[in-house]
């Protein structure tokens, strides 16, 4: 489904973590720099519950200078409300990283549900944190340290 790539573990080499349906591992493979091992299992990234993941993002969340992994959740199936249990509409997680690539899930961050496919992080309103789109979740965590760059335009001499 989703993937994306980032430094989680601070080594100073991309590592890539995935999505996957209901029921399924977000696997995490760390780059050794011989090639990519499996650290799902003591990533805790094992456990992350019935959702199925699309669309993820590797961001640092809350400024700790840790990579933290947002998914956007849904069903694969847009009538599964009406064959079972499950729902297709279903909230966005947040993993953060506890210091050590080993992540835990921050629960009931986001409870609103809805079909979520990707989702698009930047700092929205210029505050130093991150917020997610498309529908903008506002970060309000600690800020930390940040800074801010203005081009200007280049003149010739
Ligand atoms: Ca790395
Ligand atoms: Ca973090």
């Amino acid at each position: 489904m989703g993937a994306d790539v980032r430094d989680v573990n601070h080594d100073g080499r991309p590592d890539l973590i995935f999505t996957a349906l209901a029921g399924k591992s977000f696997p995490y493979f760390e780059n050794t720099g011989r090639g990519l091992e499996d650290r799902t299992a003591r990533s805790r990234l094992a456990a992350v519950g019935p959702s199925s993941g699309w669309g993820i993002a590797i961001a640092d969340f809350d400024n700790d200078r840790h990579q933290d992994v947002l998914s956007a959740n849904a069903s694969v199936m847009d009538n599964i409300d009406q064959h079972s249990g499950d729902h297709c509409r279903l909230p966005l997680s947040l993993f953060r990283n506890q210091g050590n690539a080993t992540f835990a899930k921050r629960p009931n961050l986001f409870p609103r549900p809805a079909a979520h496919r990707g989702p698009v992080v930047a700092d929205l309103d210029n505050n130093g944190r991150l917020g997610e789109e498309p529908r903008p979740w506002r970060n309000e965590s600690t800020p930390q340290n940040w800074i801010t760059l203005t081009p200007s335009a280049l003149t010739k001499n």
